[in-house]
């Protein structure tokens, strides 16, 4: 098995899951970013190494070649689609390795179909195995514990991505995990038997981060300013960047000191927050404690007086959530002005505190992972029909969706300036779907970044959207009603689907 010193061919690959692939669902929220995790594991292969990174959601993937190692990352959804790819591999003797968040929440499941599964972060197993390959004594189960840490790790190759197949080809992550607990969440089982929140060192980041072309930025972090030093010194450090930044934070970070002056002041311009409910009781059970008690009328506030869009997260179906949730947290968003909103289906993934304590009442549905991707409803609800939770669910998408919606919610807003950059960026987002499935297939999404910069300019006089942004965005609605009705109607019924 183990080859010395001879060249490695490595095959990294991102399963899809059956619909990125599919015309009539949605495609674009699988062009947004490209495989971060594979190209961290692909900077440990040596330059003599040959590696290739084959994203299933914008690629198609060959099956008749004989890499030494395939290397696979398995999420909940595109689990089974993994386990076949494997399983090819390694009937024609090539060394399958699976990791990622699914194999570590489910390693028994996992290990019938994989040479090596690696439990937890890469960075440190994923040499670990290398080394152990060349010398030909290859384990059977990774796990990641002690001593992890992003100090030192060697660039992420993106050049083994594709760019031009992207809509945010320059997403980045500068820390892993989260120094919170939710019951619902990924991270512990994740990051179980070591650190559950670490950053890189600033210089790293901001090293990473000038090597990344353009203007726009999309830190895929859990939560950005979980550090407030490490978040201080980064926003400092950006300061003379002249980026635009998207990212994640929670609710209580949010109000507390100065860091979201600091972010806007560096370049933030929208952020992702984890309202989730709207019920203190369902917090309180969800172990939710950093929104507990928190204004979050004061947060939506905050982030607009700052020229901030807000994508705010919901869950639906937890267990004092009754018939009125949908309504409440609709109408909440829109009054709020709220930009975009995304709504999940309450899912309680393998490994989570969640599945422990639905699989403890008996409440668990089904294990076919495919349907684990929080737009069906995959256990009993407390006080909902699972078919109500769906409806509800279904209903919240439309209905936040609405032109009517879109345009109240963007009135919030005090200046002109303000209220149509909301407009654009969530009718964008939702409206023109099957343009963006175009530009998609066209191979043209390198065409959108420009216009999302100018959506996620300063709101200020000094920074009016630029005439040629504007003629572009122009010809985009004209070419988007070009577009069969029919195809939008399709969409518009899909529109559930996030
Ligand atoms: C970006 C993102 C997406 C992108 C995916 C883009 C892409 N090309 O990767 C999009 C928008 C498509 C997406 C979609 C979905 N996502 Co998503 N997504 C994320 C997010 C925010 C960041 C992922 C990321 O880049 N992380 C940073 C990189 C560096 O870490 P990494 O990818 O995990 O890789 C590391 C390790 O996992 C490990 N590793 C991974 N694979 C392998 C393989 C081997 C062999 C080895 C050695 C190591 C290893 O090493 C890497 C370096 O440490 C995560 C949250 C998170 N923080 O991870 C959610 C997250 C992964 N998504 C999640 C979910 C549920 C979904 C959806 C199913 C549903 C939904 N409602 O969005 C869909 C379907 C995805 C699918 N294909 O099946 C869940 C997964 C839960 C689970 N138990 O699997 C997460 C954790 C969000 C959450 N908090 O619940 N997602
Ligand atoms: S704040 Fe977000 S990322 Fe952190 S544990 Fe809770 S749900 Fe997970």
């Amino acid at each position: 098995m183990g080859s010395g010193k001879r060249a490695l061919k490595v095959k990294f690959i991102l399963p899809s899951l059956k619909e990125a692939s599919d015309p009539h669902l949605r495609p674009i929220k699988y062009s947004l970013f490209p495989p971060l995790g594979l190209a961290t594991l692909a900077a440990y292969l040596s330059d003599e190494d040959d590696a290739v990174i084959v994203d299933e959601h914008v690629e198609p993937l060959r099956l008749d070649d004989m890499p030494d190692i395939v290397v696979i990352q398995v999420y909940i959804t595109n689990a089974y689609r993994a386990y076949r790819i494997a399983d090819h591999y390694r009937s024609k003797g090539v060394l399958a390795c699976l990791g990622g968040l699914h194999v570590t929440s489910l390693p028994e499941e996992a290990s019938v179909h994989a040479d090596a599964i690696f439990l937890g972060p890469g960075e440190q197993t994923f040499p670990t195995f290398l080394r152990d390959y060349r010398d030909g004594k290859v384990e059977r189960v990774y796990a990641s514990t002690a001593g992890r840490t992003l100090d030192r790790i060697p660039p992420i190759r993106r050049d083994l991505i594709r760019r031009s197949l992207y809509l945010v080809p320059n997403s980045i992550v500068v820390t892993r995990g989260c120094p919170q607990h939710c019951d619902f969440c990924y991270k512990d089982a994740f990051y179980q038997g070591g650190r559950g929140f670490y950053t890189q060192r600033v210089d790293d980041a901001l090293r990473e981060i000038d090597r990344l072309p353009g203007r726009h930025l999309y830190f895929l972090d859990d939560h950005l300013l979980g550090d407030r030093r490490f978040a201080e010194t980064l926003f400092e450090g950006m300061k003379g960047m002249r980026r635009l930044f998207q990212g994640a934070a929670t609710v209580d970070s949010i109000l507390r000191g100065d860091l979201i002056e600091r972010a806007a002041e560096a370049g933030l311009r929208s952020i992702f927050v984890g309202f989730e409910t709207l019920t203190p009781e369902n917090l309180r059970r969800s172990n939710k404690r950093q929104n507990l008690g928190r204004d979050y009328k004061a947060v939506a506030d905050r982030l607009h007086s700052l020229g901030i869009m807000i994508n705010g997260s919901f869950v639906f179906g937890m267990d004092d959530d009754g018939e009125d949730v949908f309504r409440r947290t609709v109408d909440w968003a829109v009054e709020h002005g709220i930009t975009t909103a995304t709504f999940h289906i309450q899912t309680p993934y393998p490994g989570t505190r969640l599945h422990a304590r639905m699989v403890q009442e008996k409440r668990m549905l089904t294990r076919d992972w495919n349907l684990y991707d929080t737009r069906h409803v995959v256990y009993q609800p407390a006080l909902l029909k699972p078919e109500a939770l769906k409806e509800g669910y279904d209903w919240a998408y439309r209905e936040f969706y609405r032109w009517r919606s879109i345009a109240q919610a963007s009135l919030h807003h005090g200046t002109l300036k303000h209220q149509a950059k909301h407009f654009f960026y969530a009718a964008g987002w939702k409206k023109f779907e099957p343009l963006w499935d175009l530009l998609i297939r066209a191979r043209q999404l390198t065409r959108i970044t420009p216009l999302l910069e100018g959506v996620l300019s300063k709101v200020s006089r000094a920074s009016v959207m630029k005439k040629e942004q504007l003629r572009e965005f122009e010809s985009l609605v004209v070419l988007s009603s070009a577009v069969p009705r029919e195809a939008m109607m399709v969409e518009e019924s899909n529109l559930a689907g996030k």
